[in-house]
């Protein structure tokens, strides 16, 4: 997922980039490979390839894919122990090379993943973000597009809570050209987009077999990256630390973010009808749960 991001952010020109693994010649191969390919895009982004944490030096912002991905059959949660001792290990050397960083954290899972590097690096809140709800938001817009038969571009939507089987899709906040998608789709068949959403890291996992996704994935994060770069002030489903919005406090959940050059500059509070808030806080029990095996 990590080169995927590359390919797409040096295909959008949107810095210089550095790609770092620990498989020896990996992260250099790929590296080289898409330098090569700069030319042909018409892109001056430098990309360079690396082992060494000192090549990542003072970036602006760091994006964490590292860590094992789910086989079938496997929750997001399955991942946890595993992941917990990769991030550790990661976060400690993003933090001494890049200090003044802006973290985006994509491994799973998610939330328990981006409240971990929180509390390891030391970081303010607003410069910790946990990528879900774009790729989540993403899934449920090519579903709804797909139903109706109109263009991605006409559909908006919104995936709040955490990254999960109890995710929480807003259909009453879901438009296609401004049009609530309530208004024109029947229950059954919201309920169906809304299942397969839920559901969508899973299908993905469920044909490939010894991975998960990284091309919607990793589009999502770049969305986000260039947010940031670019200071555009975009309202993004992201994970961010709450400390009393949605009544929930200390705990990453997915919510509207406005995205800026410090990262998360505020978080939207929309209102939520009794029965979207008691689905917001059971996700958020449900990365409570988890967060408290890791102690974070
Ligand atoms: C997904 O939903 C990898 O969690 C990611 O596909």
């Amino acid at each position: 997922m990590g080169a995927t991001c590359g390919h797409w952010m040096a295909s959008k020109e949107l810095g210089d980039i550095v790609l770092i693994d620990v498989i020896p010649g990996l992260p250099q191969g790929k590296g080289l490979d898409l330098l090569e390919a700069m030319p042909i895009e018409k892109r001056d982004s430098f990309v360079l390839g690396t082992e060494d944490y000192k090549d990542t030096a003072n970036s602006d912002i760091v994006v964490i894919t590292a860590g094992i991905a789910r086989k079938p059959g496997m929750s997001r949660d399955d991942l946890l122990n595993t992941n917990y001792k990769i991030m550790q290990d990661v976060v400690s050397k993003v933090v001494t090379h890049s200090p003044n960083c802006v973290l985006i954290i994509v491994s799973n899972p998610l939330d328990a993943m981006a409240q971990t590097a929180y509390k390891l690096s030391g970081f303010s809140r607003n410069r910790v973000i946990g990528m879900a709800g774009v790729l989540d938001s993403a899934r449920f817009r090519a579903f709804i597009a797909m139903e109706l038969g109109v263009s991605v571009e006409n559909v908006t939507a919104f995936v709040l809570g955490g990254h999960g089987d109890t995710m929480v899709p807003l259909p009453r906040y879901s438009t296609v050209a401004g049009v609530p998608i309530t208004e024109l789709m029947e229950k059954s068949t919201i309920e169906r987009l809304v299942q397969r959403t839920r559901d969508g890291g899973a299908e993905i996992v469920k044909y490939l077999k010894t991975g998960s996704a990284y091309y919607a994935p990793s589009a999502a994060v770049t969305e986000m990256v260039e947010a940031i770069l670019k200071d555009k002030k975009k309202i993004l489903p992201c994970a961010a630390y709450l400390e009393g919005e949605y009544g929930i406090h200390g705990l990453f959940v997915g919510v509207p973010c406005k995205l800026g050059s410090r990262g998360i500059e505020d978080v939207w509070e929309i209102h939520l009808t009794d029965e979207e808030m008691a689905a917001l806080k059971k996700s958020a029990d449900s990365v409570k749960e988890l967060v408290a095996v890791v102690g974070v």
